[in-house]
């Protein structure tokens, strides 16, 4: 897997508010929520950024948005609307190096983001 804490989620080895998980990808809530509802969606494949995707990732990065619709039509969010966001690096705002989904919802959003 990766050394990351992400890693180690999808390892099983910590402890995780998995609400979703099949051989490509797991979802889980995180640990300092910015909106009432905060569901990261991660790869098991530890894919440090997204600038580090490849070819071969395209289908695996679907199948990370198919689980974010249908993680957010699970936890009730899906009609009223949420948002999906991935941070990049330092000035994206990145602090775990294992490519995830941020899943937003639970309260209307702010446009443009801080
Ligand atoms: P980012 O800044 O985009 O790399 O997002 C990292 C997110 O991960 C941040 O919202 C807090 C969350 N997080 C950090 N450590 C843990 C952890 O151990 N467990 C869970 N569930 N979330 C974590």
């Amino acid at each position: 897997m990766s050394d990351t804490i992400f890693g180690r989620i999808a390892a099983g080895e910590i402890p995780a508010d998995i609400l979703y998980q099949d051989d490509d990808l797991v979802a889980f809530r995180d640990l300092s929520p910015q909106a009432p509802t905060h569901i990261l969606i991660i790869p098991r494949k530890p894919i440090p950024t997204l600038n580090h995707l490849e070819e071969e990732d395209a289908e695996l990065v679907g199948k990370l948005f198919l689980a974010a619709a249908r993680v957010a039509k699970q936890v009730g969010i899906a009609e009223a609307g949420y948002r999906v966001v991935i941070n990049c690096n330092a000035a994206g705002g990145q602090t775990v190096f294992h490519l995830h989904l941020h899943l937003l919802g639970g309260r209307p959003m702010q446009w443009p983001p801080g």
